[in-house]
């Protein structure tokens, strides 16, 4: 339930005051990346871009997503570099600029980037994904990284490193090295799709801007109180009568689309089914799965029914739709704010827990999530766990290898993806055709891939094959791999708010546990402590909520969460390694777009540039403690002041961070 004027009001209020009034005009940096990578070191030399010369080339591995990536990130300079001839032609020629103008650095134009990556591409990201690269930009720039995803960031700084210069002649890129890795592994966003609806376009914007922070989790609040917009096969009542309108629903093939459009950009999709409250929507077209909160038939309707058998099945049969549609492992079961008042009212809770001597309708709660949590719990070998998807897939790789070309294995090593596939496609069509079958010979490749589909598509997916009928063959890998994961190691990290954890819920290790609750650093600091004690991880948020107008990019940016876990730590007497340690169990955190106040019209500006400040948070060095490392060495405002900018120049909303200025547009 949303409690204006509890939660938010206090929050307001409580927010430290938004930055003094807006003074002169905080100049914008030309060239500064924003997440600030780990290392950087700029070289004295510059070159200007010119879409006719330049190329992005792969050197190591190559797959369908580091080609599709190579091709929006050329289309990225394309299109900074069309602004520039925009600019350029409103300000006009400038006397003397160009060529003999650009001074002793300019070192011509940039030739060429070469991709390095040294491992085969995985399909999904996930919680353990590798995320570091190394850029060398130069007349011939290098990027070399392990993983596909460190690639994506490495293309992401990469682009960032060039700047329109000051004159608006050029488009030009300083020389530099860079070698660069996330602090924490989840940097996440919320949005809520059931306070407004968010059309499926307006996700994809919230992708592609979580991708150029390298923020690598959207947290997808699908259903609350006001609407049920997901369209269940099962249930489709619950967004045929739930939903604000018939048209603002989540069919399965839009999950689809913005998932996969995440997954090309190295960005998780979690989705939360928020139980037991938070449900009203689910009353509209089932009455009887809400609790009344008394006893006559007139009462209101609180949270879900604890005892209703209907509701474990019901929510069983949405969490294995939900969890086939998104491949993440990670999945948010909410448990947050749950009306206890309303159960404390109902005279079937009030004997059911005068019998089970239970003192309070917490214990229901701890009943509930305990329930639906098994809903969610793994089925497999506990060795199978330690199988990281990269891993996996290495395994995989390794034994498809070995199986198709016992003798050749050293060539073999060398060889990319695309020639396995070939590889793959000539021994399969010899096991597949015996020996001059002229018939069977006839088969060309295309043909046979569309056979071996059709049979791998059977022992897939049974029953749902109409559906599975209409994908790609990539969207069919995508498919096969992430089946393939599900029978080696079925799911399992289910994300819960914090108050499944105070109500004292037991929780399995595997559990995430996410810290909303705004308080002060120094409670948030303690329950963090006390949730990694107890032996889950923890996500934090409570520093972080978009919706409140009062907390500013600064306030957001001068937290951070490990740091509130060692200084909690030590305070109870930890040493520094040991505090440290324990500061490690926070994976990372979310800024949050909870959706009362803002749909289509607003969001992008009500996100972006404030949670930028969290990106950089979660990716690099925090900054200094009380100063806020704002200003001095950061140079956090003069580099926002830009980074804002170049977000509209990419197409995101984002509104001015730092009082007067300008953003140079066409
Ligand atoms: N909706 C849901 C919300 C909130 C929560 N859960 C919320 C409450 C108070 C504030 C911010 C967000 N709107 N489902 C709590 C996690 Cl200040």
């Amino acid at each position: 339930m949303w409690r204006p004027a509890t939660a938010l009001l206090a929050l307001a209020l409580a927010a430290p005051a938004a930055p003094a009034a807006p003074g002169p005009r905080v100049p914008p940096t030309r060239g500064e990346v924003w997440p600030r990578p780990l290392n950087h070191q700029k070289l004295p030399a510059f070159y200007t871009y010119d879409p006719n010369v330049f190329q992005i080339v792969t050197k190591g591995k190559s797959c369908n997503l580091l080609e599709s990536a190579i091709e929006r990130y050329l289309q990225v300079l394309r299109s900074q570099y069309s602004i520039m001839l925009r600019l350029r032609d409103k300000a006009g020629t400038r006397e003397g600029a160009g060529e003999g103008a650009r001074g002793a650095d300019y070192q011509g134009n940039i030739l060429a980037l070469e991709v390095d990556l040294r491992q085969l591409c995985e399909e999904y990201p996930h919680a353990d994904m590798d995320e570091a690269y190394g850029l060398k930009v130069s007349r011939r720039s290098t990027l070399v990284s392990d993983s596909v995803w460190g690639a994506l960031r490495g293309l992401e700084t990469f682009a960032q490193l060039f700047y329109i210069t000051s004159d608006y002649q050029d488009y030009v890129v300083n020389g530099s090295t860079t070698s660069d890795y996330p602090r924490y592994s989840h940097r996440g966003l919320l949005v809520d799709t059931a306070r407004h609806y968010l059309p499926v376009r307006d996700l994809e914007l919230v992708v592609d801007a979580l991708a150029v922070h390298k923020m690598n989790v959207l947290h997808w609040h699908l259903v609350d109180d006001q609407s049920f917009p997901y369209v269940s096969q099962r249930f489709p009542e619950l967004s045929a009568r739930g939903s604000f309108a018939p048209w603002l629903v989540y069919s399965a093939a839009d999950i689809r689309r913005v998932v996969e459009h995440a997954r090309a950009r190295g960005v998780r999709v979690i989705a939360e089914l928020d139980v037991p409250g938070h449900t009203l929507s689910w009353g509209v077209s089932h009455p009887e799965l809400l609790a009344h909160c008394g006893a006559a038939a007139a009462a209101r309707r609180g949270p879900l029914h604890p005892l209703q058998p209907a509701v474990y099945s019901t929510l069983a049969a949405l969490l294995q739709e939900l969890q086939a549609l998104f491949p993440d492992h990670a999945f948010h079961l909410g448990g947050d704010e749950v009306d206890l008042d309303c159960w404390e009212k109902n005279p079937e809770l009030i004997e059911y827990m005068r019998v089970h001597g239970m003192r309070s309708a917490r214990e229901l709660h701890a009943l509930f999530m305990t329930h639906a949590l098994r809903l969610l719990a793994p089925r497999a070998a506990p060795v199978v766990w330690q199988v990281s998807t990269r891993e996996l897939h290495a395994l995989f790789m390794t034994h498809a290898l070995r199986l198709l070309a016992p003798r050749a294995a050293p060539v073999v090593w060398q060889v990319s993806t695309r020639e396995l596939h070939a590889l793959f496609m000539t021994h399969a069509l010899r096991l597949l055709a015996p020996r001059a079958a002229p018939v069977v010979w006839q088969v060309s490749t295309r043909e046979l891939h569309a056979l071996f589909m059709t049979h791998a598509l059977r022992l897939l997916a049974p029953r749902a094959a109409p559906v599975v009928w209409q994908v790609s063959t990539c969207e069919l890998h995508a498919l096969f791999m992430t089946h393939a994961l599900r029978l080696l190691a079925p799911r399992a990290a289910p994300v819960v708010w914090q108050e499944v954890f105070d109500e004292g819920v037991p929780l399995s290790n595997k559990t995430i546990v996410q810290v909303w609750k705004f308080t002060n650093d120094t409670v948030w600091g303690k329950e963090m402590l006390d949730i990694i004690r107890s032996g889950q991880r923890v996500l934090f948020s409570s520093a972080w909520y978009l919706d409140a107008l009062g907390l500013s990019w600064q306030a957001m940016y001068s937290v951070d969460p490990r740091r509130l876990v060692a200084v909690a730590a030590r305070a109870r007497g930890a040493g520094v390694r040991g505090a440290a340690t324990l500061a490690e169990r926070v994976l990372g955190g979310e800024a949050a777009m909870w959706g009362e106040m803002v749909d289509t019209s607003n969001i992008m500006t009500r996100i972006w540039p404030r949670a930028s400040a969290v990106a950089e948070v979660l990716w690099s060095e925090p900054p200094p403690a009380g100063a806020g490392g704002t200003g001095g060495a950061g140079g956090a405002a003069a580099r926002l002041e830009e980074h804002a900018c170049r977000l509209r120049r990419r197409g995101v909303p984002a509104e001015p961070p730092n009082g007067p200025g300008f953003c140079a547009l066409d």
